[in-house]
């Protein structure tokens, strides 16, 4: 490994996360920044996009691309306040394009602020008591965990350990807080030695890095799409340990073969005091072992697989100076959300609070002219007493609602014509990654297209008979993976404009990957293709066999094993 990524270079000269943003802020000749400092700005929460719609026509015209940034909080446990939902609220208003996108993540994105505007929004947000740092980068990312927080003891205790690890792991250079808030800090967020990374060195990690933590039998956080995961062991409703995994991820690119997604691997088990430093370690070993000359292998999933999970686990061991357990036995039943009410599990049945989940299409919370999910949202907040869950299906939890107040809750709802449930079981599973016309690599639309896909496949649905099915489908604009596809049931990736790759065979529990069944399908050729297999999924299928599942054991596609052999054995249908 001589030679090293452009971007080691840039984050070595970056003068811990500094680089020349402070200064590329007050040029005002140009709504863009030095190429440099985009990667550097990406630690800091915020990536520079400009809108693809009209790129063409400006560039025709010999005009600047239209730039602006798009900017994501790091919201460890996914809740927000009522008061800081209004906060937030008014931020979309003010400073981004009206809208609030709720990511596969379980934060928020901001797009369309403008470089005059990237600092007094960076403000806003920490004025919320929220902060970007790290959000973006090659560092431990927003931490999730299992999407309802207030509906256990075990789930409170995965919401702090998200936390406590999100904590544990921020960069410690006081650039973020010298840049963006004139070094005041509005939370403790800011640095006791500003200038050193204990942790991550000068050079952070090879990679972007994520952790989640799920209870299960709800898998509603992908465990084994992430770097590191954490299953809750639960004896008695309390935490007894933490199952952990480490080496999974999506990302991949067309042809490359060395590039693939992976499902990770388990590790082993630890106790609750040992689950932070354990992560570290995880973190240390892939700061020092992963890729730093090929950006495209430097994920830990790559490192994983280069070095097996035996040699991995010896060296978390080592630098941990103890020896993990065996895993203990855990089992998920699902990736998705259940859409509705549903009530907390522990206490007594008259104190227990509700909390509804809201399937927020896409994840974009916006006004439309039959829906008004932010008004109706904002309204819900200015009432107060209630709390806000972002979850990792890009849906958000109405949480911690007495029972005289859920029918206020319903009729507000009603009133600005948001609906609970959903048309079909195909859409409650549904996600979408952003796509056109905001993000830089996107090959096709996806937020902007699944939609109605999914309204054709419900005809099809419909006609066998499996309309209130639960299927899990899965778009992307390229790639890189951004709504887990590769998990999905049924999984389009974008090749080009109207054009997708069509992957089938996911476990509906997330645990194994999907293989390509069909390269470069439009949207006519995707429903001649699927309309025969779910009918046939209607026929033949076994009592309570999942989709995925059916179409691995009726041989449509190959199953992608354990050895995460994603590229083999693939049998593209004819279209
Ligand atoms: Fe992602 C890059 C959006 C979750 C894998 N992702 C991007 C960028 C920032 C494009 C860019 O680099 O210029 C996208 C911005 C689009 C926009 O306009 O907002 C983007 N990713 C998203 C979000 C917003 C999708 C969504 O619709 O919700 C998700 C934000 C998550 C968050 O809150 O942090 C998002 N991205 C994911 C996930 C899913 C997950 O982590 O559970 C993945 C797959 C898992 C993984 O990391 O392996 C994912 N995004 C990528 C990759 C491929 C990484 C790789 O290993 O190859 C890229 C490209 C890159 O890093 O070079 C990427
Ligand atoms: Fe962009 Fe590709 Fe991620 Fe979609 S999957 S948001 S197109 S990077």
């Amino acid at each position: 490994m001589s030679e090293r990524a452009k971007n080691e270079i840039v984050k070595e000269k970056s003068r811990l996360l500094r680089g020349g943003i402070a200064e590329g802020l007050t040029h005002v000749v140009t709504g863009a920044i030095d190429e440099d400092d985009t990667m550097l700005l990406k630690f800091h929460g915020s990536y520079m996009q400009d809108d693809r719609d009209v790129r063409a026509e400006r560039t025709k015209k010999k005009l600047e691309k239209a730039f602006s940034f798009m900017i994501r909080l790091r919201l460890p446990g996914g809740v927000v306040s009522p008061e800081q939902w209004l906060k937030l609220d008014d931020i979309a208003g003010t400073y981004a394009n009206g809208t609030l996108r709720l990511t596969t993540r379980a934060t928020f994105q901001y797009h369309g602020v403008i470089k005059s505007n990237l600092k007094r929004t960076m403000q806003a947000i920490n004025a919320a008591c929220i902060d970007t740092i790290a959000a973006c980068g090659d560092v431990n990312r927003n931490v999730m965990s299992a999407s309802h927080p207030f509906l256990s003891k075990a789930h409170k205790q995965a919401e702090e350990l998200a936390i406590a690890f999100s904590d544990h792991l921020l960069p410690r250079t006081g650039a973020y807080h010298e840049i963006w808030l004139d070094d005041q800090k509005v939370i403790d967020t800011a640095p006791a030695t500003p200038e050193s990374e204990p942790i991550y060195g000068p050079l952070y990690l090879p990679r972007k890095f994520k952790t989640v933590i799920a209870v299960p039998p709800d898998n509603d956080v992908d465990i084994f799409a992430h770097c590191l995961g954490y299953i809750a062991i639960v004896e008695k409703g309390e935490v007894v340990g933490w199952n952990v995994t480490v080496g999974g991820g999506m990302g991949m690119t067309h042809g490359e073969t060395d590039t693939f997604p992976r499902t990770a691997d388990m590790m082993g088990f630890c106790t609750p005091e040992q689950a932070i430093d354990v992560g570290e370690k995880v973190v240390t070993v892939q700061r020092d072992w992963g890729n730093r000359a090929v950006r495209k292998n430097a994920r830990l999933k790559y490192t994983v697989e280069r070095v097996g999970i035996d040699a991995f686990r010896a060296e978390v061991e080592k630098r941990c100076g103890f020896k993990l357990g065996a895993p203990r036995s855990y089992s998920f039943t699902s990736t998705g959300d259940p859409i509705g009410w549903r009530q907390s599990l522990d206490g007594k049945a008259a104190d227990r609070k509700w909390h509804l989940t809201l399937y927020v299409e896409n994840g974009r919370v916006k006004d439309t002219a039959t829906m008004k999910l932010r008004t109706a949202l904002r309204e819900i907040a200015q009432a107060g007493g209630v709390d806000f869950v972002v979850t990792s299906n890009q849906n958000l939890v109405i949480a911690n609602v007495t029972a005289k107040a859920k029918p206020k809750i319903e009729a507000l709802l009603e009133k600005h014509g948001v609906v609970t449930a959903t048309s079909s079981g195909l859409r409650r599973n549904a996600m979408a990654c952003v796509a056109l016309p905001t993000c830089a690599l996107a090959l096709s639309e996806s937020e902007r297209f699944l939609p109605g896909l999914v309204t054709d496949l419900e005809d099809i649905l419909d006609k066998a008979g499996l309309r209130e099915d639960d299927i899990v489908i899965r778009m992307t604009g390229c790639p890189n993976g951004c709504a887990r596809p590769y998990l999905a049931e049924i999984g389009f990736v974008g090749r080009a404009p109207g054009l997708y790759n069509l992957y089938l065979g996911a476990a509906f529990d997330g645990t194994r990957l999907s293989k390509i069944y069909a390269q470069d399908v439009n949207r006519e050729q995707i429903l001649t293709l699927l309309e025969p297999i779910i009918k046939r999924y209607a026929k033949e299928r076994t009592s309570g066999e999942h989709f995925g599942n059916f179409v691995v054991r009726a041989g449509i596609v190959a199953a992608t094993t354990a050895g995460n052999n994603f590229h083999e054995n693939v049998v593209l249908a004819k279209v």
